[in-house]
């Protein structure tokens, strides 16, 4: 993005990190759908208000007789770069622990189908989600762009009632699914067969991570105690299970689907992963040391 002229975006606003990493002054952004926010963020050009497919449309017919065709000859080189390190990047990477929640998500992106929906609230599990799995159509992500833990569970439970023909898969945190946790009781009493997943590692894993970043070592009230969340499942009248490595991952899975098909209830499946795996790249371990070390 930094050797951006222009960032063109299409259909939200502009957010903070992509400011961040333009250029300042030699950018401007042009957005549809989200015109307020745009205007109040600085460097950005007046927004096309109304729906971004409308606006197309619209540009598009009036357009006139000259349609010219790009020529991106010039970029092929860069763009074949950009997507071999992308595809890169999306190989499943390890995490300390028996768990390897980078090939459950690949697991999942090669199983779901194209239509499926995820939907997920805020917490470092999140970027598992980002990096490993891929979008493969339009609607099927489902989550906060402002970070707002607690989404996942009723974002679930919406996307099934609006789509009921969609496999909706909701991925949780353990701190974020106890705030909306007991949206499994609205799953159950309406019948929706969404399949939660809680990625449990005892904590409220962002709030360490930075903990250890600026105060290394001094851990302070993000220790989570945790129910037993299958069986919290269970008492609501939904399937659970627990994996503890990743191969128990997909047969739980394929258990939880036949489940939720033949009781129509949601499922939950809980996958509990070593606190040491706090991003996709580094460890707990590793970011305290480095912090230790000034
Ligand atoms: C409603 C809300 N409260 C607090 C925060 C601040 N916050 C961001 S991430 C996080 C912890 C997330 O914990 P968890 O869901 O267990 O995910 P993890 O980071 O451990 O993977 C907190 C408290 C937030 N984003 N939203
Ligand atoms: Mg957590």
């Amino acid at each position: 993005m930094r050797g951006a002229d222009l960032l063109l975006v299409i259909g939200r606003a502009p957010g903070r990190d992509d400011h961040r990493r333009l250029h300042a002054g030699r950018a401007a952004a042009a957005e549809a759908e989200a015109r307020a926010r745009a205007r109040r963020r600085r460097g950005t050009r007046p927004g096309l208000p109304g729906r971004a497919a409308d606006q197309f449309r619209h540009a598009a017919d009036r357009g006139g007789a000259e349609r010219r065709e790009l020529d991106g000859s010039a970029w092929r080189a860069w763009r074949e770069q950009a997507r071999a390190d992308y595809l890169e990047w999306t190989k499943p990477a390890a995490n300390p622990g028996r768990v390897q929640l980078a090939q459950i998500v690949a697991w999942l992106r090669e199983r779901l189908p194209e239509d499926a929906i995820i939907a997920n609230g805020a917490g470092n599990f999140a970027g598992w989600i980002s990096r490993f799995y891929r979008y493969p159509g339009l609607r099927t992500q489902v989550a906060p762009s402002n970070g707002s833990m607690g989404y996942g569970v009723p974002a679930g439970v919406a996307a099934k009632v609006a789509h009921p023909e969609r496999v909706v898969v909701s991925i949780n945190g353990d701190g974020d699914f106890l705030m909306n946790g007991q949206e499994l009781a609205t799953a159950v009493q309406y019948g929706l067969p969404v399949i939660f997943v809680v990625v449990n590692n005892g904590m409220y894993g962002t709030i360490r991570m930075h903990q250890e970043r600026d105060y290394p070592a001094r851990v302070y009230g993000t220790a989570l105690q945790n129910p037993d969340f299958a069986a919290l499942a269970r008492a609501y009248g939904a399937y659970g299970a627990t994996v503890e490595e990743t191969a128990q991952f997909a047969p739980a899975f394929e258990r939880a689907t036949h489940e939720t098909a033949s009781s129509g209830k949601p499922a939950l499946i809980e996958v509990r992963i070593d606190p040491q795996a706090i991003t996709t790249s580094t460890t707990l371990d590793a970011i305290r040391a480095r912090a230790l070390k000034g």
